[in-house]
């Protein structure tokens, strides 16, 4: 029973909180439950519960499911920038494919999407000497977004993703780009 309760609160929620609205939908479904379960009988209840856990297995499954769809490579890559994340912070892509990509800076400074080299990854603070070792940069002012593509590296491996503004790197600001065999 998918109550129309349950799909206008999710839709709602949806644009609230896309990425956890499932979880909100449900807790609105389960607070409206609670608040009529008294006027029922002990098998509705029984019946009730039941159909809770089923509506929460298959929410916990919905979930798994997403998870394991973004494992799979993809030519287009979209990136939130914040003070100092990357949302998501790792990406897959298909070998020697041009990728698109979409960044936006939701952050207070300037930030980069810098792919390092094969075997470039920095371990300290990105400097100036750093620059040469990027495979591709894009920079992005803060509240600003960028469109734009680049073409993936022809070597399959793990590339290092890290902000080049000082101090972004030591501050965690640091991605991975998978780049599989097409
Ligand atoms: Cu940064």
């Amino acid at each position: 029973m998918v109550s129309v309760i349950q799909v206008l609160a999710g839709g709602y929620i949806k644009l609230l909180y896309p990425n956890q609205y499932l979880i909100f939908a449900y807790l609105i479904f389960a607070k409206f439950y609670v608040r009529v379960i008294s006027e029922f009988t002990d098998k509705m209840k029984e019946q009730i519960v039941k159909r809770s856990f089923l509506l929460a297995g298959l929410i916990l499954l919905s979930f798994w499911l997403a998870a394991c769809g973004g494992a799979s490579p993809s030519t287009s890559i979209n990136v939130v920038m914040t003070d100092f994340h990357y949302s998501p912070d790792s990406f897959i892509v298909p070998a020697g494919q041009e990728i698109s990509l979409k960044a936006t800076n939701n952050g207070a400074v300037v930030h980069d999407f810098a792919i390092m080299k094969h075997g470039m990854e920095i371990t300290k603070d990105f400097t100036e000497e750093d620059r040469k070792n990027a495979y591709w940069i894009v920079e992005v002012l803060p509240g600003d977004q960028a469109s734009t593509a680049f073409t993936a590296p022809s070597e399959p491996g793990e590339y290092q993703i890290v902000c080049g503004t000082p101090g972004h790197f030591i501050s965690g600001m640091v991605g991975k780009l998978t780049v599989v065999a097409p």
